[in-house]
C-alpha cells in the first residue's frame, strides 16, 4: 500500500484544475465556483506541496488594483496558514475574446503588445510568491487556416516575444525560468510548437535559450499519437525538462485531462520510472513538482473532485512504488541485462578508438558474422510483461 502523500513528495495542481466548474463546448457547468484559499486549504490537507495558477484563476480578469490587492493577501495568507508553495505560475492568453488571434503572435500588433504587458505584470506576481518556473501554454497560438498564418513571421513573433521575457527577468534579478507547453491542437485547429520536439528546437533558436526549457503534458504529446515518456527521456537529455503536466489521456481525441494513469497506465509507470529511477542503475532524474493538469469529470461533484485530486497522488505514489519493486527483483535485472539495456551505454568506438581505427577493423564489418549476429533474440517482450506484472501487483 502506497504512502499517504506528503509536501516532501512535491505534488502540486492548478488552481484551474480543481477549480473547474465543468462548463464544457456543449453544457454548462456543474459545479459551483470554488474559492482560491478553499482550494488552498483542501490540498494542504490532502497532502499536496503546492498550487500553481493562471492569473485570471486568481484573479478575475480587469479586476481594479484595489480588489487585486485583497485577493492577493487573501491568498498569501491562505499560503502561510498552510504551508503550501507556488512553484510556478502562468498566464492566461486564451480565454478573453482579444485573444481569439493569439497573444504573442496574433496577427494584430496590439494585441501582441498587450499580451506581453499581461504577462510581465504576471510575472513580478509569480517572483513575489517565490515561483521559479513560470508556463508558457500558448492554446490561441495557432491557426484553422493555412493561409490566414505566416507560421515563420509567427515564430519570428514568439522568439522576440520570449526574448523579452528572458531580458526581463535577466534584468529584474528574479530566479524564474520559462517552460514552454506543447500542444498539437485545441482550441486552435492547430498550435504552434505542436510537440516537445518543435518546442526544443525552437528554443535553440532564441538569445538567452538556458533560461527557456519544457512544460510536457501526458495529454497532448499523446493527442498527437506520440510517446510521452520518451518525449520526456529526450527532454532529459537535452536538460530541458523544466516542469511536467501529469494527466491521462485515451488515444488520439480531444483533451481529456483525466486523472494521472487512467489513460496509458503502462505508459504512466514507464514514466514514473524514468522520473524516480533515471536510466537502469542510476539515480532520480526529475527533481522538480509533480504537477497534475488534469480535470475532475464533469460528472462529479466536490467530494468527487477531492477524491479525484487525492487519486492522481496515490496513483503517482503506487506507481512508484511499483517501479521500486520492478527495479529491486532479481529476474528484472536478469532481464534487462539479457536484453541488453544497459549495454546501450557503452560508447560504439572503444576508448581512444578512431573513425580511422573502425574502418580498419575488419571484425566489425568484412569479417562481422551478419547471420550470426541477426540470430540473437533481445528478450523485450519478458522484460515488458515483467513490468505488466509488477503494476498489476503479481509479482
Ligand atoms: C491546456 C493546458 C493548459 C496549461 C496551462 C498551464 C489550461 O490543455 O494544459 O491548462 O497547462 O495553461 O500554463
Ligand atoms: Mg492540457
Ligand atoms: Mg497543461
Amino acid at each position: 500500500m502506497a504512502a499517504q502523500p506528503t509536501p516532501a513528495d512535491r505534488f502540486t495542481f492548478g488552481l484551474w484544475t480543481v477549480g473547474w466548474t465543468a462548463r464544457d463546448p456543449f453544457g454548462d457547468a456543474t459545479r459551483a465556483p470554488l474559492d482560491a484559499v478553499e482550494a488552498v486549504h483542501k490540498l494542504a490537507e490532502l497532502g499536496a506541496y503546492g498550487m500553481t495558477f493562471h492569473d485570471d484563476d486568481l484573479i478575475p480578469f480587469g479586476a481594479e488594483t484595489v480588489a487585486r490587492d485583497e485577493q492577493i493577501s487573501r491568498f498569501k495568507k491562505a499560503l502561510d496558514e498552510t504551508g503550501l508553495k507556488v512553484p510556478m505560475v502562468t498566464t492566461n492568453l486564451f480565454t478573453h475574446p482579444v485573444f481569439k488571434d493569439g497573444g504573442f503572435t496574433s496577427n494584430d500588433r496590439s494585441v501582441r503588445r498587450y499580451a506581453l504587458r499581461k504577462v510581465l505584470r504576471n510575472i513580478d506576481l509569480a517572483a513575489e510568491l517565490g515561483a521559479n518556473t513560470y508556463v508558457l501554454w500558448g492554446g490561441r497560438e495557432g491557426a484553422e487556416y493555412d493561409l490566414a498564418k505566416d507560421v515563420r513571421a509567427a515564430l519570428e513573433r514568439y522568439k522576440e516575444g520570449l526574448n523579452l521575457l528572458t531580458q526581463y527577468v535577466t534584468e529584474k534579478g528574479y530566479d524564474i525560468r520559462f517552460a514552454i507547453e506543447p500542444k498539437p491542437n485545441e482550441p486552435r485547429g492547430d498550435i504552434l510548437l505542436p510537440t516537445v520536439g518543435h518546442a526544443i528546437a525552437f528554443i535553440g533558436e532564441l538569445d538567452k535559450p538556458e533560461l527557456v526549457g519544457l512544460n510536457p503534458e501526458v495529454g497532448h504529446e499523446q493527442m498527437a499519437g506520440l510517446n510521452f515518456a520518451h518525449g520526456i527521456a529526450q527532454a532529459l537529455w537535452h536538460g530541458k525538462l523544466f516542469h511536467i503536466d501529469l494527466n491521462g489521456q485515451r488515444g488520439i481525441k480531444y483533451d481529456q485531462d483525466l486523472v494521472f494513469g487512467h489513460g496509458d497506465l503502462l505508459n504512466a509507470f514507464a514514466l514514473v520510472d524514468l522520473l524516480e529511477n533515471g536510466a537502469p542503475g542510476g539515480g532520480e532524474a526529475y527533481s522538480g513538482p509533480r504537477h497534475f493538469d488534469y480535470k475532475p469529470s464533469r460528472t462529479e461533484d466536490y467530494d468527487g473532485v477531492w477524491a479525484s485530486a487525492a487519486a492522481n497522488m496515490r496513483t503517482y505514489l503506487l506507481l512508484k512504488e511499483r517501479a521500486a519493486a520492478f527495479r529491486a527483483d532479481p529476474e528484472v535485472q536478469e532481464a534487462l541485462a539479457a536484453s541488453g539495456v544497459a549495454e546501450l551505454n557503452q560508447s560504439t568506438l572503444g576508448q581512444g578508438e578512431t573513425l580511422a581505427d573502425l574502418l580498419a577493423d575488419r571484425g566489425s564489418f568484412e569479417e562481422y558474422d551478419v547471420d550470426a549476429a541477426a540470430q540473437r533474440g533481445f528478450g523485450f517482450v519478458r522484460l515488458n510483461q515483467l513490468a505488466v506484472e509488477h503494476v498489476l501487483g503479481a509479482r
